[in-house]
């Protein structure tokens, strides 16, 4: 029986085929998946040929979409190839999908991570028709190991009418043991505190519980999660992770953050991880990191015995990594946690921790508001993800960029935030190449002067020097002071320049 130890759900095995073709046209699925791991292999491959063979015959065939976050090209790339997506949430990576979406040809709907579970149990997203959810193994008594993400599964399994399980034997068996499934979630007003004080305390159970009458089809693959390479840190973002280390001597020297420093959340992409890689020559010693997902520069930081115990939601690393973490996966198993993410990322708890926030963003504005999401305003990159979660409680919520976008065409330091994701208020610490900005305890004319200081790129520095004294002499109010004719017209400039510059 394999990775199938219970006879029930044994003789529910089919075919992907035979699994997509249970799926509705126009039916909700919830399917595994957060950061290119753990997401359903083969029967969305199956759903979209089905699709695309439904749409030559003249009968349109699309599925709404959610999932836990990004998944991989065959689920996301798959079906938006198929164009069989109307409605998605809540986090995208998938560049097919992004050009749908950004073509208006289906609605996207970009959620804080945390919130989704709670909104599909308080039912403000509708039903859920299937759940198709990958795990690594079935227990004989029907107990689900789940595999390399958790993200929303728990949520899915209890709330789809039926479902889909996908078992795949390329995960490691000894994933087993390293989740931490809390089912002690309520809605108002029955909520109850969660009980976890500490980022290594367990408080659920390893294992998916589900009604298995509910399962209708079992499906075995053997096929890798996305795994995705991090390209190697460029002086840019080697820049970046010095700036924020010294920042954080700093901050341990004047005893606002312990030797340890306090559990760390750092957010996807590649300057990301080159912080963590810079983290491993700090004097920081048994750190730890409550966050959303384990990338490389965690798994090294961990490796190295810096880190002494990561938790997350899921897995989301290079081939090489994947492979390193595969082969010695016991030893890592007993220092990293796989959790919910309406857990990894709640904002309770994220409070309560005290958590060191990390994240990236698309453009921020001389008073610290920032875009994550839109380019131009209009065009969605990923989505939020988690970084609401941990920004606005995190002790210290820090952001990250390169002060320049497109070769320098872009300055990611703009007079106004063309989409605002993260309200001054929930940005305390700005970080470019060029510099940090602490911008705790300031008022909005004293962040301008340090952000355009110590973050702008020099190509853009003095335009932004100009625009503030400027706008200090004739805006409207001068709490924050702006030009409404012209704070979005760098923008504007380069949709119809290409460049930014003048
Ligand atoms: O585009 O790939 O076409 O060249 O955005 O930018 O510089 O590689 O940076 O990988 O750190 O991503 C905000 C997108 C940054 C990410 C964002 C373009 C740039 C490139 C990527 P190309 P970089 P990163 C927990 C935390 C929201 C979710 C989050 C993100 C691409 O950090 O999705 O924080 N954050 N989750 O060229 C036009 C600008 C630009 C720009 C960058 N100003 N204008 N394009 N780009 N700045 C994890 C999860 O929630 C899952």
């Amino acid at each position: 029986m394999g990775r199938i130890q219970c006879a029930k759900l044994a003789q529910k095995v089919v075919s992907a085929e035979k699994a997509a073709s249970l799926i509705a046209s126009g039916s909700t699925v919830g399917m595994s998946g957060f950061t290119g791991s753990g997401y359903p292999k083969a029967v969305p491959m199956a759903l979209a040929l089905r699709m695309e063979e439904a749409r030559a015959a003249g009968h349109p065939f699309r599925v709404r979409v959610w999932t836990g976050a990004s998944t991989g090209p065959e689920l996301d790339g798959a079906l938006a190839r198929a164009d069989g997506i109307e409605f998605r949430l809540p986090f995208n990576t998938d560049p097919y999908l992004r050009e749908r979406i950004n073509r208006g040809e289906m609605d996207y709907v970009d959620m804080h991570l945390s919130q989704v579970a709670p909104m599909a149990w308080q039912g403000f997203l509708g039903t859920l028709d299937t759940a198709v959810v990958e795990v690594s193994g079935v227990a004989a008594d029907g107990a689900l190991i789940p595999s390399s993400s958790v993200g929303n599964n728990k949520t899915w399994l209890d709330q789809a009418k039926s479902i889909i399980l996908e078992v795949n034997a390329w995960q490691n068996e000894a994933l087993e043991g390293m989740h931490d499934i809390y089912y002690g979630t309520a809605l108002p007003p029955d909520r109850v505190p969660i009980p976890l004080t500490k980022p290594d305390q367990r408080i659920g159970e390893p294992y998916f519980r589900c009604d298995l009458d509910k399962v209708v089809a079992v499906v075995e693959t053997n096929a890798p999660d996305r795994n995705a390479p991090f390209a190697a840190p460029d002086a840019a973002a080697k820049a970046i992770a010095g700036h924020l280390v010294e920042f954080f001597r700093h901050e341990v020297a004047r005893r606002r953050l312990p030797q340890s420093l306090l559990p760390l959340q750092s957010g996807v992409g590649n300057v990301a991880n080159a912080v963590l890689t810079g983290l491993l020559d700090a004097p920081f010693e048994n750190m730890t990191s409550y966050t959303e997902v384990i990338q490389d520069g965690m798994l090294d930081l961990l490796a190295a015995g810096k880190l002494r115990m990561a938790s997350a939601t899921a897995f989301s690393l290079s081939p090489e990594a994947a492979e390193r973490i595969n082969a010695d996966m016991k030893s890592f198993r007993d220092r990293m946690i796989l959790r919910p993410q309406e857990i990894s990322n709640h904002p309770e708890l994220v409070r309560r921790l005290g958590c060191v926030a990390m994240n990236g963003l698309i453009e921020a504005d001389i008073y610290g508001r920032v875009n994550s999401t839109h380019v131009m305003g209009s065009r969605i990159q990923n989505g939020i993800g988690g970084s609401g979660d941990f920004a606005r409680n995190a002790y210290l919520s820090i952001f990250m960029t390169p002060s320049t976008a497109k070769g320098g065409a872009i300055s990611a330091i703009v007079p106004m935030a063309s989409h605002v994701d993260h309200i001054s208020q929930d940005v305390q610490i700005l970080v470019t190449e060029q510099g940090l900005a602490d911008l705790r305890g300031l008022s909005p004319r004293q962040r301008a002067a340090v952000i355009i200081a110590n973050c702008a790129h020099p190509d853009y520095r003095p335009m932004l020097e100009d625009y503030f004294a400027r706008a200090e002499k004739g805006s409207y109010g001068r709490q924050s002071p702006c030009l409404l004719g012209e704070a979005l017209s760098w923008h504007q400039r380069f949709v119809e320049t290409g460049t930014m510059k003048i």
